[in-house]
């Protein structure tokens, strides 16, 4: 089914998080992992969500709807990035949290990992905060156009008891080539609809 997706709002302060009756599913991950990236290969567009190679890019939280199913992919800025001053970073962290604690209309989070590095501490701490506050995590190694199939298999046999997840849930994805696209379209779809 040929899908759109629409940028309906970007967020920068708690005051603007207002949220609407409609399922959110957002997307988290370490700064540059290449979480807009991973939007546009979804979008199938180059250029709906900001992407860039120097971290930092995305500083807003940037509601794009998903129709015609009609539910929300919220694009999260990235964590780690440490070019930023340590009140602009306590600020954005503030954002988050409150976006994530508490938001009755959170059906799950997309976390991406770098299928080149092995576990992070602040993916750690993040995978704990969602599992602490009930919220379902779908895991997707990204990047693999980079790896080889070793590599990959690697870091699959790293992550897997840390996400505690079946293998077939470890979604492995490239925004560059498009693997991965369709499996979770599939997932997204699942978890948004209701
Ligand atoms: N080879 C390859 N490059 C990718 C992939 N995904 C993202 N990139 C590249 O990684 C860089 C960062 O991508 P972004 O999508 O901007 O990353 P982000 O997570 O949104 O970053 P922030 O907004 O800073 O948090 C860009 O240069 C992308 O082209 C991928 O699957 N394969
Ligand atoms: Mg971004």
């Amino acid at each position: 089914m040929k899908r759109e997706l629409k940028l309906i709002k970007t967020i920068y302060t708690l005051e603007q998080l207002k949220c609407e009756p409609l399922s959110q599913i957002a997307i988290a991950g370490r700064s540059n992992v290449g979480k807009s990236s991973l939007i546009n290969c979804l979008a199938g567009q180059k250029k709906l969500a900001k992407t860039s190679s120097s971290p930092g890019k995305t500083r807003s939280l940037n509601f794009y709807l998903i129709l015609p199913e009609k539910f929300y992919l919220v694009d999260l800025p990235g964590y780690g990035y440490a070019k930023c001053s340590k009140k602009e970073r306590e600020k954005w962290a503030n954002l988050i949290y409150h976006y994530l604690n508490n938001n009755p209309y959170l059906k799950a989070i997309i976390i991406l990992l770098d299928s080149r590095l092995s576990p992070q501490k602040l993916d750690l701490e993040l995978i704990s905060f969602l599992e602490q506050e009930n919220i379902k995590i779908v895991p997707v190694l990204t990047k693999i156009d980079k790896c080889t199939q070793k590599e990959i298999s690697r870091q699959v046999k790293n992550w897997l008891p840390i996400l505690n997840t079946d293998p077939k849930d470890l979604i492995l994805f490239s925004s560059k080539t498009g693997k991965g696209k369709n499996k979770l379209w599939q997932k997204l779809i699942d978890l948004g609809k209701n």
